[in-house]
């Protein structure tokens, strides 16, 4: 049976299966904190540590090559200073590529399959706070789950309250006090909303707006991480802004913020 396969009969015995690859190939037994790096954070995991081993997404069980220009499709072993072993996904399945949500979650159920107990999910996203300019790092207080999908499947109850840490939101704001927190929004996407969908966002209490994270947190929470979240607003959301979106925009303010948020993205790993 090929591992696609596999991931369709039973995701959990999938990420256990891509769990044990990744030991043997890094020869890592056990990762302590999973990290998603999403648009813009390409850099973060080169300030967190040693990189010990690079695996290419491919060849790992049930993981795919990216679908996006700007993202990476790496999976890495990382040793950080304070001798913690970091598992850096730059690949990320996004729920637009239509693979299904078992393929969305599969890195976080093998993060947690290969022994992780932090999950940090990181993403570029538009923001509906005019005050926020492009560059700027938004701690994820909650979520709107938009895709009206879920990664569990059957009768698999799990309290979402309190989903995003607040304890390492304050090791965040122990880093940079001046940092702000927002709820994301997930929307289907790849389309970008319109400015009415933005409207209705902040309407029904979003201050943040992509197409990632909510579903990958949920599988965290399932698969018993503590989880942490933050954007980094790369746009203003659509008709916030007179300006139109495009994807150059976002890979160029992701580029521009890059140091910054590596080096605050370090410090919080360091403090975990
Ligand atoms: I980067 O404005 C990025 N990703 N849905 N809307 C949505 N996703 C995004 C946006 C945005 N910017």
């Amino acid at each position: 049976m090929s591992t696609t396969d596999f991931l369709k009969t039973d995701p959990f015995a999938a990420a256990r299966a891509a769990a044990e690859y990744i030991a043997e190939e890094t020869g890592v037994d056990s990762h302590d904190v999973a990290l998603v790096l999403g648009s813009g954070w390409a850099e973060a995991a080169d300030l967190i540590g040693e990189t010990t081993a690079t695996l290419s997404a491919e060849e790992v069980p049930g993981f795919h090559a990216p679908a996006v220009v700007g993202h990476v499709g790496t999976i890495r072993s990382v040793l950080t200073k304070e001798g913690k072993r970091a598992l850096v996904l730059g690949a990320r399945t996004h729920y637009y590529e239509g693979k299904g949500v078992r393929a969305v979650v599969h890195g976080i159920r093998t993060a947690a399959a290969a022994g992780c107990s932090t999950l940090v999910l990181t993403n570029g996203c538009g923001g509906l706070n005019e005050n926020w300019a492009p560059g700027t790092p938004v701690l994820i207080s909650d979520h709107i789950n938009l895709t009206a999908a879920s990664p569990l499947e059957g009768a698999t109850f799990v309290d979402l309250t309190d989903l995003y840490s607040a304890r390492i939101r304050g090791l965040a704001r122990e880093v940079d006090a001046t940092l702000e927190e927002g709820v994301y929004a997930q929307f289907p996407g790849p389309h970008y909303e319109t400015p009415a969908e933005v409207q209705y966002a902040k309407r029904i209490g979003a201050d943040l707006v992509g197409m990632s994270t909510a579903l990958e947190a949920i599988a965290g929470r399932h698969a018993g991480m503590e989880v942490f979240g933050i954007s980094l607003v790369t746009n203003l959301a659509a008709g916030i802004s007179p300006q139109p979106l495009s994807h150059e925009e976002v890979l160029e303010s992701g580029q521009a913020a890059g140091p910054r948020i590596s080096k605050l993205l370090a410090e919080i790993i360091a403090k975990l």
